[in-house]
C-alpha cells in the first residue's frame, strides 16, 4: 500500500463525535500498552503521526485518522489497565463497544495480542464479543523482537490454544523490525476491497 497522506481527523468518546462516514474504516484494538498506536504508524509509514507511550492507558479516547482520502484507521483506546482511574474505566466498555457495535463503516478490527503473554479473559471476551457481532477480524501478535524465533513458535501455538483462532491466521509483528507489515496491509486491503464489491 502506498501511503499518499495519512492525517488525524478527530477525536471522540461518543457517536455525535464521530466523523462522518466516508470511507471504510479500520479499528485498532487490543490491551494498554500493547502498541496499537506503534503499529499504526508503522503501517503508514510516520514515525508519530499516532502518539505513543511508556506510559500504559495513554490512548483514552477514540482517535479517527484519514489514509490516502481513501480509508479511515481508528485507534482504540487500550483496555485492562490497573492503574487507570476507575470512572475512565468504567467508562471505557460503553464507549468501545458503542463504536464497534454502530459503526456502519466499519469493515474490520485488528486485534492486537503481546506474543509474550497468554491472553486473558479480557482479550478472549473481546474476540468472543467481534464473534457475535460477526465483525471481520486480523489478530496480530506484537512485540515479536523481543522473542527467538523457537520462543515466537511456541508463543504463537499457545495463543492459537487460548484463542481458537487458527495458526496461519494469526500474524506475528514487530514494530522495531518491520516484520508482518506487508501481511497486515494484505489483509487490510482483501477486506476494503470486499467490503465495495
Ligand atoms: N520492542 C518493541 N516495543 C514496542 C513494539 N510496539 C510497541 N512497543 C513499545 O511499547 C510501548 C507502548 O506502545 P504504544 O504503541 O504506545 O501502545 P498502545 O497500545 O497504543 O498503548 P495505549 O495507547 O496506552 O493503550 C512503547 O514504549 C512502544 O515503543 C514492538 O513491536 N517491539
Ligand atoms: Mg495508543
Amino acid at each position: 500500500m502506498k501511503i499518499l497522506s495519512a492525517e488525524y481527523i478527530t477525536s471522540a468518546t461518543r457517536p455525535s463525535q464521530y466523523p462522518p462516514v466516508n470511507y471504510p474504516e479500520i479499528a485498532f484494538a487490543g490491551k494498554s500498552n500493547v502498541g496499537k498506536s506503534s503499529l499504526i504508524n508503522v503501517l503508514v509509514n510516520r514515525k508519530r503521526l499516532v502518539k505513543t507511550s511508556t506510559t500504559p492507558g495513554r490512548t483514552q479516547l477514540i482517535n479517527f485518522f484519514d489514509i490516502n482520502s481513501s480509508m479511515t484507521f481508528v485507534d482504540l483506546p487500550g483496555y485492562g489497565y490497573a492503574k487507570v482511574p476507575a470512572s475512565i474505566k468504567k467508562s471505557w466498555k460503553p464507549m468501545i463497544e458503542t463504536y464497534l457495535s454502530e459503526r456502519p463503516t466499519l469493515k474490520a478490527v485488528v486485534l492486537i495480542m503481546d506474543i509474550r503473554r497468554i491472553p486473558d479473559e479480557k482479550d478472549l471476551y473481546l474476540i468472543n464479543w467481534l464473534g457475535h457481532y460477526q465483525i471481520p477480524t486480523i489478530s496480530i501478535l506484537t512485540k515479536t523482537d523481543k522473542l527467538k524465533t523457537s520462543q515466537q513458535a511456541r508463543q504463537l501455538t499457545l495463543v492459537s490454544t487460548t484463542t481458537g483462532i487458527p495458526k496461519d491466521q494469526i500474524i506475528l509483528f514487530s514494530a522495531k523490525t518491520r516484520t508482518g507489515k506487508e501481511r497486515i496491509w494484505d489483509a487490510i486491503e482483501r477486506i476494503c476491497h470486499a467490503a465495495t464489491l
